[in-house]
């Protein structure tokens, strides 16, 4: 079994004017692929070689893990965005964040200084804990909250190769544009906030 690049959720020039289409050209027709080529060569005659791309980023090591956690970070992040994203979250995730850090601006600040502070390569996560409440937290390099407890809702790719075609060593204003495609729906739909 071997892996193909996930279509992308929208046009490559779906964010502009945020995220431009040489970003999305490079960031997901470059990165992105590469990740899956390489994961499809550590795959061969591996004993994960027919395991579904979850299980292999759970029970996974070394460069099997980097590149299986690589594939499905990125997909992760690009649902995390929406050409018809930004603005305000629904009312019941607003409530929640409210609930969680003290107020929707908030969340944004707090998300935003953690996504800044994640020295070198990595990702900032929205996860919704065990006990149901939703807590920022950031990961190096492929690291992913999906091999532990907490449940993914949201992330930002902090990879200098996220922005530096858009913004060049400018994480800050990478992520001021991310806040305009941010999709709260799907942030929301992967949380269980009955
Ligand atoms: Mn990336």
């Amino acid at each position: 079994m071997s892996f193909e690049l996930p279509a992308l959720p929208y046009e490559r020039d779906a964010l502009e004017p945020h995220i431009s289409k040489e970003t999305i050209d490079y960031h997901y027709g470059k990165h992105h692929q590469a990740y899956v080529a390489k994961l499809n060569a550590a795959l061969k005659d591996s004993v994960h070689a027919t395991d579904s791309l979850e299980a292999i980023v759970r029970n996974s090591t070394s460069g099997l893990f980097d590149n299986s956690a690589q594939v499905w970070n990125h997909s992760f992040y690009w649902d995390s965005m929406s050409p018809s994203g930004g603005g305000q979250p629904g009312k019941l995730l607003a409530d929640r964040l409210t609930a969680d850090f003290g107020s929707v601006a908030a969340f944004i600040e707090q998300f935003s200084t953690a996504a800044l502070g994640r020295f070198g390569s990595g990702w900032a996560w929205l996860i919704q804990r065990p006990d149901g409440t939703l807590a920022i937290t950031t990961t190096a390099n492929a690291d992913t909250p999906l091999i532990g407890p907490d449940t993914p809702l949201l992330t930002c790719d902090v990879w200098e190769h996220a922005y530096y075609i858009d913004c060049r060593n400018d994480r800050a204003a990478y992520l001021d544009a991310w806040w305009n495609v941010v999709n709260w729906e799907f942030a929301e739909a992967n949380a269980n906030l009955d």
